[in-house]
């Protein structure tokens, strides 16, 4: 039995039914699949308006992921159909209302499912739920603002609250967001980012001097080999389906490294283009490497050391002292590169030697021919293109990981050239924006220094909790109030039932939120629940109407501005409910003119200028249709590292010591989710429908405990002694190596222990859990 008000969502099954797999993504089905969505949630006019203004210049940044825009937009249509349910569920026609909070009782609520929650609508006013009480009940802005200054100022330090973000917030609100908790006094900013590319970012200033990727959109036609490793873009990033469709045409090769075949990776029909409806469509991979959860550092160095089958490794070793004799052009590797541009060969060429090859393959679970194939593609081509996303970030070794493709990219001298470079592709739509915008637990000092100066005062040093840090921080009570500029903190987080236990230790719990989401029922004693505009509506401050800015996945800032009115007339800005907190809770004691920066965005501007480096001219260059690029070492050549070198690594192979009965788990997004905001009850292109209770298990496996397909079983993970219990799965046959399964997140978040974080990085390793299967 859970506890009361339930912290996971009903363990019901739905009606499970099964198809084949699809062989193809987008086409008509996501035509008639995006006019569904759009028309359940509002009328064909407004609907029609607003994908014309998404992602076009000037318009709309569409909300559901980081992938870049292209120069040249398409007049028709921009966005694709996971984009068009993202923008169904914020413009959504439905409301919720003070009447609806008088209605259910929190505990009620938490009874229904994550996507019932999602379709009741738009929250349209600010609400409390007062300590004791059942029932959410209004409040007016000035109150709650008084109700929160009251609670932060009675803290014994700053640094007992925590102020999370979610990636969807503007640079304007992120920025005021910041300064405001760091006038207040803590660097507690956990973010969404600590859960998703936070490895990407440690494992890339380590060995390259920036924690963002390195190349533009124009790269992926200019690339000889695109690797799309631990990306699942038919469903995530669908517009990248476009760009490796160009790519495809002009002759890129792409290698796909997964542990399932994932239809959007196989073949794509352009949705917007009438004539793939009914053709074959684009076959999108060119070698598919069916990798083990976990496999890929045992796969990257079988990889490499094909690459390096016809090299003496022992003169390797000792190179640098006969490193002329290699100089030639067309060599496997690139030696000039090798010698001027990075350190640490010589040591990664030694540890290479330790491992043998059989051991490698047999770690990563693909035959040594497709591996040999990949590494004579490799040896070929010498302008490499590496695209990877949550299936490498989220595991104990995840630094390592991409420590690993750095070390692959820059034995080829892939960096800091055309159509060559690191491409992590960003999850929520301005993720990396709030990271340059000073959203971070562990600011940098240069950083403090300027905006110290700026704003005349002395910002804390200490560093802050990242989000595991803040959950355990308040589990043990050292933190008291946690504030949540967006997301679903609760649900999106590890370890469910612990985390509950964390919120509810709270004295306050605040959501600056958009829709209805299970962390507004798992709440400290008191809650509020803020409600703020979407992107898609129009802001409007006392200067007029405004914009805000957003950075996308390759760096570009651009500006993004809602058409539709707001959903309420409560309804305030984010940037606006961070001033009036701020004004609260400041008081006389703040430098910061709040007002003035709400009146005009503009200001806000001004001040991000003079505080990061990259925004000169801030607001004349946002108003550019294209936007501005931020500067970017690594796409240069230039490493912004100590020793101005880039960096090869030695990395450890990952060690999971699986009994018979044990399985490594990853938890992944279906077709029809936003993160924790589930659209619907389908995965299309794996032909899973109306259920999301599912295994994905291989059917060997399956016969060697004698399970059935559609078999309802329970899901138990064990670490440390602590048993963790996920209840009524069903199991899906499919194609996935023996002893790895995969189950959705949020359903399965409550299996994964939240001591078990990635080295360094400290994201939750939500892709490697080691579960058992118990059969009902
Ligand atoms: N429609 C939609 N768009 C989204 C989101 C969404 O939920 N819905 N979420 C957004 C966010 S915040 C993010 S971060 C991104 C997430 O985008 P993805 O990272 O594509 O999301 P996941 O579903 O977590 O998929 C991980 C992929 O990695 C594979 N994988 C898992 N483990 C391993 C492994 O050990 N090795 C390898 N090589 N592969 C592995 C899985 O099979 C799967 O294909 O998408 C963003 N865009
Ligand atoms: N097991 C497992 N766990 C994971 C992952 C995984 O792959 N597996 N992925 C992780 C990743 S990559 C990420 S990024 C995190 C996501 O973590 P979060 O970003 O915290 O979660 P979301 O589900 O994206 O947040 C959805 C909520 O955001 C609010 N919202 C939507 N739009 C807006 C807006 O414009 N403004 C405001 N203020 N609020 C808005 C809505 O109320 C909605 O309910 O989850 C992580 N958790
Ligand atoms: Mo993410």
């Amino acid at each position: 039995m859970q506890d009361k008000p339930h912290a996971q969502p009903p363990e019901k099954l739905t009606g499970l039914t099964l198809t084949e797999p699809k062989d193809s993504a987008a086409g008509l089905t996501a035509v008639l699949s995006t006019a569904k969505h759009i028309l359940e949630e509002m009328n064909l006019s407004k609907g029609v308006a607003l994908l014309s203004k998404l992602n076009q210049k000037g318009g709309i940044d569409c909300m559901s992921c980081a992938f870049p825009d292209p120069k040249e937009r398409s007049a028709v249509a921009e966005y694709c159909e996971n984009g068009a349910k993202a923008i169904a569920e914020e413009a959504t026609d439905k409301r919720i209302t003070a009447d609806f909070f008088a209605n259910y009782s929190v505990e009620e609520l938490s009874e229904q499912s994550d996507y019932w929650l999602g379709k009741q609508g738009r929250l349209t006013q600010p609400m409390i739920l007062r300590a004791g009480e059942k029932y959410y009940k209004p409040i007016t802005w000035e109150e709650a603002f008084a109700f929160i200054a009251k609670q932060l100022n009675a803290l014994s330090s700053p640094h007992e609250a925590i102020f999370y973000t979610s990636g969807r917030t503007s640079n304007e609100a992120a920025f005021l967001y910041q300064l405001f908790v760091r006038q207040f006094g803590t660097n507690n900013l956990p973010d969404c980012s600590n859960m998703c590319h936070e490895s990407s970012g440690v494992a890339l200033s380590d060995t390259l001097g920036i924690g963002k990727g390195s190349v533009i959109l124009e790269d992926f036609e200019k690339a000889e080999i695109i690797m799309i490793i631990g990306q699942n873009p038919g469903t995530n990033h669908p517009r990248m389906l476009s760009a490796l469709q160009k790519a495809k045409k002009k002759g890129v090769k792409i290698i796909s490294i997964n542990p399932l075949k994932e239809t959007g990776l196989l073949n794509f029909k352009h949705p917007q283009n009438p004539i793939d409806w009914v053709g074959k469509g684009t076959e999108l991979t060119d070698l598919y490497l069916q990798v083990k959860i976990n496999g890929d550092v045992a796969l990257l160095k079988a990889l490499i050391l094909c690459i390096l089958e016809n090299e003496n490794l022992q003169t390797l070793e000792n190179w640098s002292k006969s490193a002329n004799q290699h100089h030639s052009e067309r060599n496997t590797i690139d030696y000039g590169f090798i010698q001027t541009q990075t350190t640490g060969f010589e040591d990664f060429i030694t540890d290479l030697k330790k491992y043998n090859l059989e051991y490698l393959v047999e770690q990563s679970g693909v035959s040594i021919e497709e591996i040999k194939k990949a590494a004579d593609l490799l040896k070929k081509y010498h302008k490499i293109i590496a695209c990877w996303a949550m299936g490498l970030t989220q595991h104990k070794n995840a630094v390592g990981n991409i420590q690993e493709i750095v070390n692959l990219l820059l034995l080829k001298g892939s960096i800091g050239k055309e159509g060559a470079g690191t491409c992590p592709v960003r999850g929520h739509s301005n993720v990396q924006g709030d990271r340059t915008m000073g959203i971070v637990e562990k600011p940098k000092p240069e950083f403090l220094d300027r905006l110290g100066k700026v704003f005349n005062f002395t910002p804390p040093q200490q560093h802050g909790y990242d989000t595991v840090a803040a959950i355990k921080a308040m589990y043990e009570g050292t933190a008291k109030v946690f504030i949540a500029l967006g997301g679903n903190f609760l649900s999106a987080t590890p370890d469910t039932e612990y985390t509950a236990k964390a919120l509810q230790n709270c004295d306050l719990t605040v959501h600056i939120s958009t829709k209805l989401n299970r962390s507004h029922l798992i709440h400290g004693k008191n809650a509020l629940i803020l409600p703020c505009l979407g992107r898609t509506e129009k802001d409007v401050q006392a200067s007029g109407e405004q914009f805000v800015s957003v950075e996308n996945s390759m760096g570009i800032v651009h500006s993004s501005q809602g058409i539709l009115p707001p959903a309420s007339k409560f309804l305030l800005s984010e940037a606006s409910i961070v001033a009036g907190l701020a004004k609260a809770t400041l008081g006389e004691k703040s430098t910061v003119n709040w007002d003035k920066m709400i009146e005009n965005y503009d200001n806000i501007r001004d001040k991000i200028e003079q505080v990061i480096v990259g925004f000169e001219n801030y607001n004349q260059r946002v108003r550019h249709p294209d936007g501005f690029y931020l500067p970017n070492g690594a796409r240069e050549g230039k490493f912004h590292t100590k020793d101005k070198k880039a960096h090869f690594t030695i990395n450890e192979l990952p060690k999971h010591e699986l009994q018979e009965d044990e399985f490594l788990m990853m938890t992944i997004r279906s077709h029809d989710q936003f993160n924790t905001t589930i659209y619907g009850l389908n995965d299309r292109y794996r032909g899973i429908f109306n259920e999301r209770r599912v295994v994905l298990i291989n059917p060997q496996d399956m016969k060697k405990f004698a399970w059935q397909a559609q078999q309802v079983v329970d899901l138990y993970s064990k670490y440390h002694g602590e048993e963790r219990i996920a209840k009524t799965f069903v199991l899906v046959p499919y194609d996935i190596p023996q002893q790895c399964i995969a189950t959705y997140f949020p359903e399965a978040n409550v299996l994964v222990p939240i001591d078990l974080k990635a080295d360094k990085s400290h994201t939750p390793v939500s892709k490697s859990v080691i579960v058992k299967i118990i059969a009902k």
